[in-house]
């Protein structure tokens, strides 16, 4: 076993929890965020032979070519990619939402994810490796306040079955994940910074957990590989679908 990954957003989370996950059996990581005192910390705890950290905003297109030419060269083989870094801005419907907030999310969730995408290619073909992102049930599901969030992990979902018709005969596999509600700091994210927020979202609601997706991450990184799972939806037992709504004036 002597594999890389790439996994964005190792800060916090399903990034987080991907990365313990992989360095503990035996992978090294490309670990990136913007946080770099958590990087650092991460480097020191699992061993920098196995943990490489790329300190740069996946939306800085200059920083993240830099951070791939600047890999050392045991880390740049790379077999995976992760695209996990991501996050919701808001859940004001579209007519109150901040358009700050909306282009942030595409800047973020669309924009660095194709760009990441298209550099590591080559590597990626010639590896046969694979990428997983990290899509959403928002891509598939409306609700209300999902508007641009959701319209960027339906980007997501649909590049990936992109990906996967492009990268035929190559080897190459592609995984949409698309997880329903886990408790991380998605939320503080989404609001601002609102703790209560947060923790009024998801008590008594037994989410699902950082742990609980970074799992699936690895198993579907270390299928045989003639499989290729193209999209897994995935959500706690707690959580299902509430219907369409009707307006009467
Ligand atoms: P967290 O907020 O816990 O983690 C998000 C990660 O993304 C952090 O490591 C953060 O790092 C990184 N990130 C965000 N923006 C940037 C940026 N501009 N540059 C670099 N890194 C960035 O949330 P989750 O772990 O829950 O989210 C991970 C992914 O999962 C996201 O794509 C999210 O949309 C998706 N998702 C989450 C669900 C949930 O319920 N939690 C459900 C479905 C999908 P840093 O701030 O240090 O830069
Ligand atoms: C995050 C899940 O349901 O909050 O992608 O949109 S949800």
């Amino acid at each position: 076993m002597n594999k890389t990954a790439f996994i964005t957003g190792a800060t916090s989370g399903f990034g987080l929890a991907a990365t313990r996950i992989f360095v503990a059996n035996g992978w090294k990581v490309i670990a990136t965020g913007r946080r770099a005192d958590r990087l650092q910390k991460l480097a020191a705890e699992l061993g920098a032979d196995k943990l490489h950290a790329a300190n740069f905003d996946v939306r800085d297109e200059a920083a993240m070519h830099a951070a791939i030419t600047a890999l050392p060269p045991e880390f740049a083989q790379i077999d995976l990619l992760v695209n996990n870094a991501g996050l919701a801005q808001g859940t004001a419907p579209a007519q109150s939402a901040s358009l700050d907030d909306w282009r942030t999310m595409i800047d973020t969730n669309i924009t660095a994810l194709v760009t990441l995408t298209h550099a590591l290619l080559p590597t990626l073909i010639e590896r046969k490796g694979g990428i997983i992102n990290i899509g959403s049930v928002a891509g598939s599901y409306p609700y209300p306040g999902g508007n641009a969030y959701g319209g960027t992990k339906a980007f997501v979902k649909q590049f990936s079955l992109g990906l996967r018709s492009d990268l035929h005969g190559t080897g190459v596999r592609v995984t949409d994940i698309e997880p329903g509600m886990a408790e991380t700091e998605f939320t503080v994210v989404r609001t601002h910074g609102d703790q209560a927020a947060s923790d009024k979202l998801y008590t008594g609601a037994n989410p699902m957990t950082a742990e609980d997706i970074a799992e699936q991450i690895y198993h579907i990184a270390t299928l045989p590989p003639h499989l290729n799972i193209n999209r897994l939806e995935i959500m706690p037992v707690t959580q299902s679908y509430a219907g369409f709504q009707v307006f009467r004036g």
